[in-house]
């Protein structure tokens, strides 16, 4: 910033996020003169101003590359996606991000039941 042409070099990351750098930069860096951004696991900076952190859209991408390929209906969201699933699977709750078949729930169910009678 320069006033009365004494420029003043202002480190807009100590200051308040929201206020002094944008509230959708996750990580601020300070540059002369600017700020850029570092960005959490699926955002990517905004090319258009460098300081904003925007979600990716995996879904836009490909299937088995950018989204899991067992994810029948990919679903985009803030910072990640899900999965919306097909007749006769169901959304997998460790990770939300790909659906499992019946068979291998069933398979699953007797996994555990042989592990519940071993003891
Ligand atoms: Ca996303």
């Amino acid at each position: 910033m320069c006033i009365f042409v004494r420029c003043v070099h202002i480190n807009e990351c100590e200051g308040e996020r929201g206020e002094d750098y944008d509230e959708d930069c996750h990580i601020c860096v300070n540059t002369i003169g600017s700020y850029t951004c570092e960005c959490e696991d699926g955002y990517e900076l905004d090319s258009t101003t460098n300081q904003t952190c925007i979600d990716i859209n995996e879904c836009d991408g490909e299937k088995g590359v950018d989204y899991d390929e067992d994810c029948h209906i990919c679903v985009n969201t803030n910072g990640s996606y899900t999965c919306e699933c097909e007749n006769g699977y169901e959304l997998d709750s460790a990770t939300n991000q790909t659906c499992i078949g019946e068979l291998y729930l069933v398979i699953e169910k007797l996994e555990a039941r042989k592990t519940q009678d071993a003891k």
